[in-house]
């Protein structure tokens, strides 16, 4: 029998019941990296604008940053990650500060 049933409670023929893997879409973490010429509260005003971060967890994570090189600012779809790394980049840009971070994919042992 295939595997395909997107419904594992659901089976094809009477009093049999399917094993199916449901895969969730992988999550992306987004990274922000330290560098030494953005200053501190334009990080923190990133994070809290672009990353939905409150103040004080923000200003945390910034100082997680700066003293250990890099911190994940968020989880999400692959989409979202992209754009939160775009945004925050191109505000840096912008404001002619070096700021980057990165996307990873998250393992998950669900998936
Ligand atoms: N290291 C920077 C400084 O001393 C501050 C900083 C923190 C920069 C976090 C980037 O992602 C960063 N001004």
């Amino acid at each position: 029998m295939s595997t395909t049933n997107p419904n594992p409670s659901q089976s094809h023929a009477a009093g049999v019941l399917e094993q199916v893997q449901v895969k969730r879409p992988p999550r992306y973490a987004v990274w922000m990296l330290n560098d030494d010429y953005t200053p501190m509260d334009f990080v923190i005003d990133v994070l809290q604008r672009v990353f939905r971060i409150s103040l004080n967890e923000s200003t945390r994570l910034m100082w997680v940053i700066h003293t250990e090189g890099q911190a994940k600012c968020g989880t999400y779809s692959r989409d979202i990650a992209q754009t939160k790394v775009k945004t925050a980049q191109h505000l840096a840009a912008q404001a002619g500060h070096p700021l980057r971070c990165t996307i990873d994919v998250e393992d998950s042992i669900e998936n």
